[in-house]
């Protein structure tokens, strides 16, 4: 038995079955947990979420903030985004099952040393804390509640002033889609390479070394979101987003011995126009 970790899909299901046929991951044996932003922007997140539906004791995930955009949509909290790419799953015959399966999966989830997050964890949170936060997320996700969703996008920050679904929202905000803060230590907007970062933000995993002296309390935080970083690993922080969608590759890790496997994209993604990352 095997457990992995698979970066982020975003509707590219071509790729994620040559990948995970290539790391040999076999239904009833191996466990893979997908690391969040399973759907959009690709070309078929419909047969992702088919996949992970019929494949239950195989697949796993943590949400991103593509998925909860998708919950969001599905319940009417959201509307469309210009470039989504997830009507068909909105329009599926089987839809309540597949988001039923979507629904249940949590933000933050831990495997033996590894937390996996989709984007990453507020600076000041210890580990117990981001659990329990998330926790309380997680319960609002899968009731669908609406004033959570309504708030999710303008959430830019854990504020522990606010309670019920105004905090929930920013705790979810900051796991599904933090990369930089600014020097009000909001969430930025930046999604590019460190090298570019604008004046006064900085990446939340510095932040959080800064404060904590590790990412993780001893363990290794397991990310993905933030495509521009490439592929890193650091003692305590291994980011595994590929840029599968914008043509790059899909890489999976092996929470077992180390392995990183790493495959070419080979969907028909959309195309560039000069953006490196979703
Ligand atoms: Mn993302």
């Amino acid at each position: 038995m095997a457990t992995w970790a698979i970066g982020d899909v975003q509707g590219c299901s071509a790729t994620l079955l040559r990948l995970l046929d290539a790391i040999d991951a076999r239904p009833g044996r191996d466990r893979v947990i997908l690391v969040g932003d399973l759907v959009n922007r690709g070309p078929n997140s419909l047969a992702v979420l088919r996949l992970c539906r019929d494949q239950p004791s195989l697949l796993h995930a943590v949400l991103g903030n593509h998925d909860l955009h998708l919950l969001g949509r599905a319940i009417g909290a959201q509307p469309a985004g210009g470039r989504d790419t997830i009507d068909d799953i909105l329009a599926a015959p089987d839809r309540t099952d597949l988001l039923a399966w979507l629904r249940e999966q949590p933000l933050l989830r831990r495997e033996g040393r590894f937390l996996l997050v989709h984007a990453g964890l507020w600076p000041t949170w210890t580990v117990a804390e981001a659990f329990a936060l998330a926790a309380a997320a997680e319960e609002l996700i899968r009731s669908d509640d609406l004033t959570f969703h309504r708030r999710l996008r303008e959430s830019a920050r854990d504020d522990p002033a606010l309670d019920g679904a105004a905090r929930a929202a920013g705790v979810a905000a900051v796991m599904t889609r933090i990369r930089a803060l600014d020097a009000t230590l909001s969430l930025h907007r930046f999604s590019g390479d460190l090298a570019d970062l604008p004046a006064g933000c900085q990446p939340w995993f510095d932040l959080r070394r800064a404060r904590l002296g590790s990412l993780a309390d001893g363990d290794v935080i397991i990310t993905g979101h933030w495509a521009a970083l490439g592929l890193m690993r650091k003692a305590d922080h291994w980011a595994i987003d590929g840029g599968c969608v914008w043509g790059r590759s899909l890489c999976a890790v092996c929470l077992d011995d180390g392995r990183w496997v790493e495959i070419d994209c080979i969907d028909a993604v959309p195309a560039h126009q000069g953006r490196r990352v979703p």
